[in-house]
């Protein structure tokens, strides 16, 4: 049956008790101080957050939980432990790097933390802090914005101190640019730091201002399914995507990429590479795609809304080139249901190259649409997708 099919995680309650107990197991005392953070799903605007651009993303019901205590007096350093990967990292309070060796790959996410906390002139206390995620890993869905927004949340609580939200999600992105190399743009940690239950975040990634767009349980579900497939690419392609846009928009002679229009891309097409040409369509059309998307929702009008999904799934495989063939055959067949199956639209989130699609469902038909989506994508690629919903979730907390 589809309710065999749909991924059930554990509820956020459930995740913060075992998180807890796993504390008092490992450190011999309760903790002092337990925080959440949720991943994110972007439902368009996707690889235009470091162009400028407009996103809309809401927060999921999915998190990253946190829970920390001080530690000893004699200790000198922090120790953070990953349940589930069964890890520990060992860091200097003050997130100075340690050349240690058998060090996670996540500890760079929270040593990132660490040194932004501490360059904010807040002296941090050695901790004890173990944690747990339900953002599946390399998924697009932001588990590394999640662990960052995370720590900087377990940080204010220890210190006492109140970020601004702002600061607290900039912190976070330079933790991941200085720390994990990777150039992302605002989108993750503003989607975590600032999630609303009930809410889109319409987030002008120019000026950084958000409008919210109430998307509330009106007969539409929001269905992400997980290609779970990761393409292991260079890992350079992301930060290739932007130099090429930021060339392009050198060549096209402007500032910011507010102010061009497509006339202006096919009036420079000369002087462009193919894949600055193509990077450029990407960029101006979803732009436009994500503001009237934001529009549509606030006005009900929900079949531009899927217009728009499949056209910005179709410039991100064709222009962008960042999806990959299992993100095209999980739109083709939400695509092949259509209207009549109650689909209303589909595209890839995130990064690209595998992790999510993210769909937009009638809410009577989502339990059939998870089944032919499963069944299918299972026997054409071999793999087993994951499929679950979510409402727009609250951004990270303190839990009391
Ligand atoms: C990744 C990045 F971290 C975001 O900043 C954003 O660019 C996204 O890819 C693509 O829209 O999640």
């Amino acid at each position: 049956s589809s309710d065999e099919l749909h991924t059930v995680a554990e509820t956020l309650p459930q995740l913060v008790t075992r998180v807890r107990q796993s504390h008092e197991e490992i450190y011999g005392k309760p903790p002092e101080f337990v925080v959440a953070a949720p991943g994110r799903v972007n439902l368009i605007g996707e690889h235009i957050d470091y162009n400028d651009g407009f996103v809309l993303p809401m927060a999921i019901e999915r998190y990253v939980v946190m829970a920390g205590s001080r530690a000893d007096a004699k200790h000198v350093q922090s120790r953070f432990h990953s349940i589930s990967m069964d890890s520990d990292a060992f860091l200097a309070t003050d997130g100075s790097p340690l050349d240690l060796p058998d060090t996670p790959g996540w500890a760079c996410y929270v040593q990132g933390v660490l040194a932004g906390f501490a360059a904010t002139g807040h002296p941090l206390p050695a901790l004890d802090v173990c944690f747990d995620s339900t953002v599946p890993l390399g998924g697009g869905l932001s588990s590394s914005a999640a662990l960052e927004v995370a720590t900087a949340t377990l940080l204010e609580a220890a210190t006492g101190t109140t970020l601004d939200l702002r600061q607290k999600a900039l912190l976070c992105q330079k933790a991941e640019h200085d720390f994990a190399g990777v150039p992302c743009g605002i989108m993750d940690q503003f989607s975590s730091v600032f999630g609303n239950a009930g809410e889109l975040m319409l987030l002008d990634c120019r000026s950084q201002d958000i409008t919210a767009v109430p998307f509330t349980d009106d007969g539409v579900t929001l269905l992400i399914t997980n290609s779970n497939v990761k393409h292991e690419l260079n890992g350079g392609e992301y930060a290739e995507r932007r130099s090429q846009c930021d060339s392009a928009l050198k060549k096209i002679g402007k500032s910011s990429w507010r102010d061009v229009c497509q006339d202006d891309v096919e009036s420079h097409r000369d002087h462009l590479t193919g894949p600055e040409y193509q990077r450029a369509t990407h960029v101006v059309g979803e732009i436009d795609r994500t503001t009237r998307a934001a529009e549509a929702i606030s006005a009900g009008r929900m079949d531009e809304v899927g217009e728009l999904m499949y056209a910005s799934h179709d410039s991100l495989s064709n222009d962008f080139e960042v999806s990959c063939s299992e993100l095209d055959l999980l739109v083709d067949l939400a695509r092949n249901v259509g209207d009549a199956g109650g689909v209303i639209g589909s595209r890839m989130t995130g990064g690209g190259f595998g992790g999510c699609t993210v769909t937009l469902v009638k809410t009577d038909t989502a339990a059939a649409l998870i089944d032919t989506l499963v069944k299918n994508y299972e026997s054409e690629t071999g793999v087993k997708p994951s499929c679950f919903t979510s409402c727009p979730a609250p951004g990270a907390h303190i839990v009391k």
